[in-house]
């Protein structure tokens, strides 16, 4: 693997570990002992992290110690609120996921066994997901007798539909990491224990692209598909005059023309 020497993995609030490795911030959760389960202090941890990326950091991979990538809301807490608390908790995973979704670098989610109810929330908030063969997929709110409070409603049916989600919810069913690629949940499925390198490999790639493309493709295009076709077309026109006047841009093109770009090559 090629992704940079790592630095030593520095802990925060004990919940979290980050690592850097090159340009990549490598973001494991380190509850393992509770499959990763995400208590407010845990989501707390995640704000910081994500509210003062160090400089250099073009890319983040999130991943998660132990064999599952995450056990969803620590439902040892939910017990304890009452509904207004109940509606604030909601808006704080929000507001965190949001900073994470749409913070200044890609995520990209290294995933593995569980994925599931807040863990698929949190996973849905990242721009690559890479599955192993282990991971799985389930929304148990429904069997708890809750309902999703870290984003689900808005992303997820945006990736699989809203009669998936019905589905997941009503039944429990869960999709294996095999259905989730096909359902686009993940971009890239591999080998049990593989997530976590070929997430460094995406990211160490992601991180040598021109920062306007990046910039447009995590801030600008997830907003053009939100909006009226004519006012896409202008937000893109204006991306493309933007990113196409950066002298980034003009000396890759002129690297291409003079023959030292590599080309385009397919590999699958
Ligand atoms: C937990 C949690 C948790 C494990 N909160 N403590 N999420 C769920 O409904 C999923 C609940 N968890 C499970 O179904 C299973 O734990 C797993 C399938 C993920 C893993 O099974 P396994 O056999 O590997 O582990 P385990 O023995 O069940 O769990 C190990 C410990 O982690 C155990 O604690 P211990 O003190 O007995 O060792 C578990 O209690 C603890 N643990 N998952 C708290 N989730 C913003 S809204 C989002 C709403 C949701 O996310 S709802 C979905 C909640």
């Amino acid at each position: 693997m090629s992704t940079g020497s790592a630095s030593p993995a520095l802990s925060v609030l004990g919940l979290i570990e980050v690592e850097t490795r090159g340009a990549t911030l490598v973001v494991h959760l380190a509850r393992a002992q509770k499959r990763n389960a995400l208590s407010d202090p845990v989501i707390d941890a995640l704000d910081r992290v994500f509210t003062n990326l160090p400089d250099g950091i073009k890319a983040v991979v999130l991943s998660g110690h132990g064999e599952h990538f995450s056990a969803g809301l620590d439902l040892s807490e939910l017990t304890e609120r009452d509904v207004p608390q109940g509606v604030r908790h909601s808006m704080g995973w929000h507001r965190v996921f949001e900073r994470i979704q749409f913070g200044p670098v890609p995520v990209i989610a290294a995933l593995k066994g569980a994925v599931i109810g807040g863990g698929l929330e949190l996973a849905l908030t990242a721009h690559i997901r890479v599955a192993d063969a282990s991971a799985y997929y389930a929304l148990p709110e429904g069997q708890r007798g809750i309902y999703t409070g870290g984003g689900a409603s808005v992303r997820l049916p945006r990736v699989i539909g809203v009669d998936r989600m019905i589905d997941m919810m009503l039944t429990g069913r869960s999709y294996s990491a095999a259905e989730g690629q096909q359902l686009g949940i993940s971009q890239y499925l591999t080998d049990a224990g593989g997530a976590l390198d070929k997430a460094l490999q995406l990211a160490e790639k992601i991180a040598a692209n021109a920062t306007i493309t990046n910039f447009a493709l995590i801030q600008v295009l997830p907003r053009i598909s939100e909006v009226d076709r004519a006012g896409g077309f202008v937000m893109e026109a204006l991306m493309a005059g933007i990113a196409q006047g950066e002298p980034d841009a003009k000396a890759r093109v002129r690297a291409f023309l003079d023959g030292k770009a590599a080309k385009v090559k397919h590999s699958s």
